[in-house]
C-alpha cells in the first residue's frame, strides 16, 4: 500500500511514527509532505521547524519534553548572541541543531533545491518514510495584526513563539504560495496513493499552507486516493499546540466537528472521505463525511499505530 501523509508541526512528526510503525508490519511505503510555512531565515540560516521535527522524532534525536529540538542540547550560541544583544532573542537554536541549519544552508546556498537538501539530511536520521517539503519555494506563514500599534503582519514564528498567539489577530496569510510549485515528487506521490492521510496536526497553520501550494489540493481531491483525516482536537481542546487560538481567528469552533467541517466533505468540494475523531467526539457529524471513533492520545508508538490501522478502516 502507498500512504501519502499531508503533516506539519509536531503532533505530525508524532503521527508518522505510528505510520512507519504500521508501515513496517505490513511493507506500506510512506511519502511525508510536510509544512514549510513556520520556516524562516535567522542569523543568516534557513531553519526549517517541520521538516527537522520529522527528522529529529522519526530519527531518534528529538527532545521529548519540548517536542522540538534537539534531546541533549546546549544553548552556548544562543547565549553567545544574547550577549551581542543579537535580536530575536525570543526565538533560541541550540547548538547541535545549529548544525542541521549550517549544513542546511550551505546546500542551499550552493544551489540544491530544498527536497534535495531535506533528502541529504536524511540520510543521517533515517526517518524510514519519504520526506518532502510541500514546495522548494519560499512559503511563509504571515499572522496579521491588529492592535495598538496598528495593522501589521509578523512572521508565523514571531506570531507564535514571541506572542504566544496572545494578540488581536486578523488573518493568517501564505506569503510566497502563489508562485510555489510543488517540490518535485509530490504531485506523484498523491497521484499514486492508496489513500492520503491529513495528520492530526493544526489545521490553520500546519495542513492549510500544504494545501495552499498551486496543484497540491486539486491533486488530493482530484485524485484517487481516499482522504481520511485525524482530528487534533479531542473533547475541545488541542492534543498538544494552539490550535484553538489559530481556529478563533478563523472564527471555528475549536472541535472535532468544527475541524472535520472546516475541511469538508470531498463529495462537496473539501478534502476529506472520512474523519477520525477520539472515543468523547464520537457524536460529531461531518456532512457527506464518513466520521468513525477509536482513542487518538499518541502516548507511544503502538498507540499511534493503532490510529492508524483506525483511520485506513476508514478506507
Ligand atoms: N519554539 C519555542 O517555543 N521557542 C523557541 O525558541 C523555538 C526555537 C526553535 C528552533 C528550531 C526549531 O526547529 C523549532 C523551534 N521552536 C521553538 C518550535 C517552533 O516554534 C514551533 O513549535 C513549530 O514551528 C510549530 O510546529
Amino acid at each position: 500500500m502507498r500512504i501519502v501523509v499531508l503533516t506539519g508541526g509536531i503532533g505530525g512528526a508524532r503521527f508518522l511514527l505510528g505510520v512507519r510503525a504500521y508501515a513496517r508490519e505490513t511493507g506500506a511505503d510512506v511519502t511525508a509532505v510536510v509544512n514549510v510555512g513556520d520556516d524562516l531565515l535567522l542569523h543568516g540560516l534557513k531553519v526549517c521547524p517541520d521538516l527537522d521535527s520529522v527528522l529529529y522524532t522519526l530519527g531518534g534525536g528529538a527532545d521529548p519534553e519540548r517536542g522540538w529540538g534537539r534531546v541533549g542540547e546546549t544553548w552556548t550560541v544562543k547565549t553567545e548572541l544574547a550577549a551581542y544583544g543579537a535580536e530575536p532573542s525570543w526565538f533560541g537554536l541550540g547548538d547541535k541543531d545549529l548544525a542541521t541549519h549550517l549544513v542546511r544552508t550551505s546546500m542551499l546556498n550552493a544551489g540544491y533545491p530544498l527536497s534535495q537538501v531535506t533528502e541529504a539530511l536524511a540520510t543521517r536520521w533515517q526517518p524510514g518514510v519519504r520526506l518532502l517539503p510541500a514546495t522548494d519555494e519560499r512559503l511563509e506563514t504571515h499572522a496579521v495584526l491588529s492592535d495598538e500599534q496598528g495593522r501589521r503582519a509578523v512572521h508565523f514564528q514571531e506570531w507564535w513563539v514571541r506572542y504566544r498567539a496572545e494578540v488581536p489577530t486578523e488573518q493568517f496569510v501564505f506569503v510566497g504560495a502563489e508562485a510555489a510549485k510543488p517540490a518535485p515528487g509530490v504531485v506523484e506521490a498523491i497521484a499514486a496513493a492508496d489513500v492520503v492521510l491529513i495528520a492530526p496536526s493544526n489545521p490553520v497553520v500546519s495542513v492549510a499552507p500544504v494545501l495552499a501550494v498551486p496543484g497540491l489540493r486539486d491533486a488530493v481531491v482530484g485524485g484517487p486516493a481516499p482522504v481520511i483525516g485525524v482530528s487534533p482536537i479531542i473533547g475541545g481542546a488541542p492534543v498538544r499546540g494552539m490550535a484553538d487560538r489559530c481556529l478563533a481567528v478563523l472564527g471555528v469552533e475549536c472541535s472535532a466537528a468544527g475541524v472535520g467541517t472546516l475541511y469538508g466533505s470531498r463529495s462537496g468540494g473539501g478534502l476529506l472521505d472520512g474523519w477520525l475523531v477520539a472515543p468523547e467526539d464520537e457524536d460529531a457529524v461531518v456532512p457527506g463525511v464518513t466520521v468513525r471513533a477509536a482513542p487518538l492520545r499518541m502516548t507511544d508508538e503502538a498507540a499511534t499505530a493503532a490510529m492508524v490501522r483506525a483511520a485506513l478502516e476508514l478506507m
